[in-house]
């Protein structure tokens, strides 16, 4: 009988971590979360995963820990015993990051540090191979240096959160090439979905939208409209993650879909689809600015999909509609394309659950 694979998640909670769990569990896979202690509940998106860890078969178990706290990551890798580690937690906001930048870098750059560390302890001690998954960004290309942005385009970060995913990035290289640690790089571009935080300038207009159909809002206030990026489906891009480790050999890859559109699109795009102009609503509030901006992304996913046979299957279009479309439905807004498959149950026992944790 085949042993039943196991993954350790950080940043379960969050947008990624929350399709990469679902994945992972229809493949059979037992999963292990690493979520914080909060005074409120943050377990929102997985609510509707989780089994209380009684329930005979139960596949999802969540344990506290921080990547701050590099002895309790060394105590959950012997605990849980992964075969593979995927590192999504981060505080991922990249204008916070101007106004935290000492503890964003501590999560991105330190806490990768910390977990290959103890990722490297524990294969030396055991001789059990633990697959590596980095969560890097196309945040690291920053100032452009040439498009599309490949695997081999220059570097560039303009935020402490991009300095800080361009250590790990390198520290994860590093740790391949010093202690053979099957350690991939992916190199996402920005991705998106109904699950997305509610500050990312995304989910703040679909939001809106609802908040404005629902007349609980009558404005928006945004920063600059002018840049650009290339924006893909977050359930497609988790698939990518799990395909990288299950290669043969460990590598890096860009995750992206080739297209990119300025947020004036995306603006467009979302308030044509309620018959709203855009422009009637959104005004500029310079708070939203950052101090060094990132003006053009757009990725070249060839190595992806020729080597991991990865591509997107939702278009921009497709994904604007589908983000406007659940924020109304979750304001009672009939919207005839809604198609419910995002709704996340509310299941009280996870509730329980943890609070006998
Ligand atoms: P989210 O911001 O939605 O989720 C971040 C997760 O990290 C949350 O679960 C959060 O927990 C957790 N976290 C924050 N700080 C810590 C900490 N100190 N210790 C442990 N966990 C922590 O991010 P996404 O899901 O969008 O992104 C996942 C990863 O991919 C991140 O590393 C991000 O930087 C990276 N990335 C994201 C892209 C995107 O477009 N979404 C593109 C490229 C890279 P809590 O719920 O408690 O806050
Ligand atoms: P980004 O995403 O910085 O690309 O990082 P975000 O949605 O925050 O910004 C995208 C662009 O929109 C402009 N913008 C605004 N942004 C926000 N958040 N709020 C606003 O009001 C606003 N107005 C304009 C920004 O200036 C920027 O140009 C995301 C995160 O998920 C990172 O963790 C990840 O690494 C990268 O994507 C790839």
């Amino acid at each position: 009988m085949t042993e039943t694979k196991r993954a350790l998640i950080t940043g379960i909670t969050g947008q990624d971590g929350s399709y990469l769990a679902e994945l992972l569990l229809a493949k059979g896979y037992e999963v292990h979360g690493i979520i914080r202690r909060t005074s409120t509940f943050n377990t929102d998106r997985i609510e509707h995963l989780y089994q209380d860890p009684h329930t005979p078969g139960a596949k999802l178990f969540l344990h506290y820990g921080d990547l701050a706290d590099g002895v309790t990551l060394r105590r959950l890798l012997e605990l849980t015993c992964p075969h593979e580690v995927y590192n999504l937690g981060a505080q991922s906001h990249v204008r916070v990051s101007f106004d935290a930048p000492e503890y964003t870098v501590d999560t991105v750059a330190m806490g990768a540090l910390r977990l290959l560390e103890a990722i490297r302890d524990y294969e030396q001690r055991t001789k059990l191979q633990v697959r590596y998954y980095q969560a890097g960004s196309s945040e690291m290309y920053g100032l452009v240096q040439e498009v599309p942005q490949s695997e081999t385009t220059p570097f560039y970060p303009r935020s402490p959160y991009a300095c800080g995913k361009l250590f790990a990035h390198w520290q994860t290289v590093n740790y391949r090439e010093s202690y053979n640690i099957f350690g991939c790089n992916g190199i996402l571009f920005n991705h998106e979905s109904p699950r997305r935080g509610e500050t990312f300038v995304t989910r703040k207009i679909t939001r809106a939208i609802a908040r404005i159909m629902a007349k609980q809002q009558d404005k928006l206030f945004l920063g600059n409209l002018e840049a650009k990026r290339d924006w893909g489906y977050a359930k497609d891009y988790v698939v990518a993650m799990w395909l990288m480790l299950q290669q043969e050999t460990p590598d890096d890859y860009v995750i992206a879909t080739g297209e990119t559109h300025a947020i004036h699109e995306f603006l467009t795009i979302a308030f044509d689809y309620v018959n709203l102009d855009w422009k009637n609503y959104v005004e500029f509030d310079a708070r939203y600015l950052r101090p060094a901006e990132v003006e053009l992304l757009i990725g070249n996913p060839t190595k992806a999909q020729t080597k991991l046979g990865w591509k997107p299957t939702v278009t921009f279009t497709e994904l604007v509609h589908l983000m406007v479309d659940t924020d109304l439905h979750a304001l009672g807004i009939k919207s005839p394309n809604y198609q419910g498959e995002e709704t996340l149950p509310d299941i009280a026992i996870v509730r329980q659950a943890l609070a006998t944790m």
